[in-house]
């Protein structure tokens, strides 16, 4: 009888909350596991913006007139792009996934879209490049996730009169939220009915409403009607999972945190206050140079060894890495870029088993390195040079090691197993350049 009450109870409060809450689909938490397997994507920032070669924000930074700016439009001619080689490019180094701008703050849509003539077709290109990307990526077999920026800084009806950015491109008058957020619906609706399967739709813009990141009022000052915009993508394709770059918890209705430029915990952008998700899978992004957009004079690329321990490192902390390129104007990314990627490639070829499908934040990160683990496997990553001589310790470490080995010549390795931790001996180990990588077989 008991028994039979707690039930009815226990089934009220769930009708109840669900009537309040968004409940993840059974697909849509196949596709959270599928994305923490995953752990690589590919990020690609491109559009007219690329041609100044200044970075994708140009418009703003240079306070162009939008009736300027969109003239932009008339030479985006990308004859050289291929989209067979960007996700080859992709597959090559080790990536599972490509987010892609469809539209970014400069408001130019990259696909054939009906409401609004700023787009790819009206390019003297006139081939809808979210299009050429979905089918190639289909026929690939690796997901697209689509980046949408929820701030436009051409549009009469977005609110640009609170807005932080866009106020050089000469628009008077206020916005109109409700006549924008019906564009938006429009336009993600023929972007999740036209494209196949999206893994994701990738917001971006909230903050240009709400205070600086860091300041203590969070608040934004229109309100964006999200579980509108949310319902609507989860009831077009429920496994698609949104994410946005607000830069704070998860609000109600999305499927995955993002942090920009930093791992949880870091807060080196400035952007990123916020703690990591623990039920929501997470993502960070970063650029191979500085910019996201083509930047004809950044030349401070990141190493591959940068790149990879950024990888290992978010491994460890359960944490995605999609890294960034931005391609030219011409369609074709450029050879540091492209090289970057193919060593970072031949890395995974050896040692993606020890990130892929892999789960962090088993054990926390240590100024040596991070810990992956997959099934019965831990993947001890050495990434620095351990403090002693010999030998790496694993402070609190206490589950019990049947066997551990060097991964890239299968050695054995003594190790033992004390109160205050585990020691893992390195006797005649070469620490590798990149990463060291110690198996452990547990009991
Ligand atoms: C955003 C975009 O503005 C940028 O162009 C790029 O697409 C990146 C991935 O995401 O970056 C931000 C986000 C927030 C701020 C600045 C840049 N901010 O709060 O000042």
């Amino acid at each position: 009888m008991k028994r039979l009450a707690t039930f009815f109870t226990a089934l009220f409060l769930c009708v109840i909350t669900m009537a309040q809450t968004y409940v993840p689909t059974p697909e849509n938490i196949k596709a959270r596991q599928q994305f923490r397997d995953n752990k690589f994507g590919l990020f690609i920032h491109w559009g007219p913006f690329s041609i100044p070669g200044d970075g994708e924000w140009v418009m703003n930074n240079k306070n162009i007139r939008y009736k300027d700016y969109k003239r932009l439009m008339d030479f985006f001619n990308p004859v050289e792009f291929n989209a067979e080689q960007w996700v080859s490019m992709a597959k090559n180094a080790g990536m599972k996934y490509i987010t892609l701008i469809t539209r970014h703050h400069d408001g130019f849509s990259m696909w054939d879209t009906k409401y609004s003539d700023y787009n790819i077709m009206h390019s003297p290109y006139k081939k809808d490049i979210v299009k050429l990307m979905a089918d190639e990526c289909h026929k690939q077999g690796i997901q697209l996730f689509l980046y949408y920026s929820l701030l436009d800084w051409g549009r009469d009806d977005y609110p640009h009169e609170t807005g932080k950015t866009g106020h050089g491109s000469g628009r008077t008058g206020k916005g109109d939220y409700a006549a924008y957020l019906q564009f938006m619906k429009n336009q993600l609706t023929e972007l999740l009915t036209n494209y196949g399967t999206i893994g994701g739709i990738w917001f971006d813009g909230h903050w240009d409403q709400t205070q600086p990141e860091g300041a203590a009022d969070r608040t934004s000052r229109i309100n964006w009607k999200y579980d509108e915009i949310y319902g609507l993508i989860h009831k077009l394709q429920p496994q698609a999972m949104i994410g946005n770059n607000h830069h704070m918890a998860p609000f109600a209705g999305e499927d995955f945190q993002m942090f920009e430029k930093d791992l949880p915990g870091e807060n080196k952008s400035g952007l990123s206050f916020q703690e990591a998700s623990l039920q929501l899978p997470v993502e960070t992004c970063e650029t191979m140079n500085n910019s996201w957009g083509f930047n004809i004079t950044d030349d401070s690329y990141k190493s591959v060894k940068q790149l990879v321990h950024y990888l290992v490192k978010g491994a460890g902390r359960d944490v995605n890495f999609l890294l960034n390129v931005g391609p030219m104007p011409n369609g074709k990314i450029q050879s540091e870029f492209t090289d970057t990627l193919k060593a970072i490639g031949q890395w995974m070829q050896l040692n993606s088993e020890t990130i892929y499908s892999t789960r962090g934040n088993i054990y926390p990160p240590q100024d040596w390195g991070v810990v992956t683990v997959k099934n019965n496997t831990y993947y001890v990553h050495i990434l620095q040079k351990p403090a002693q001589q010999g030998y790496i310790f694993l402070p609190e470490f206490k589950d019990k090691i049947k066997a551990a080995s060097l991964r890239a010549d299968k050695k054995n390795l003594k190790f033992k197993q004390t109160q205050e931790g585990t020691f893992i001996y390195l006797d005649g180990v070469k620490l590798d350049d990149i990463d060291t990588i110690i198996e452990l077989n547990m009991q």
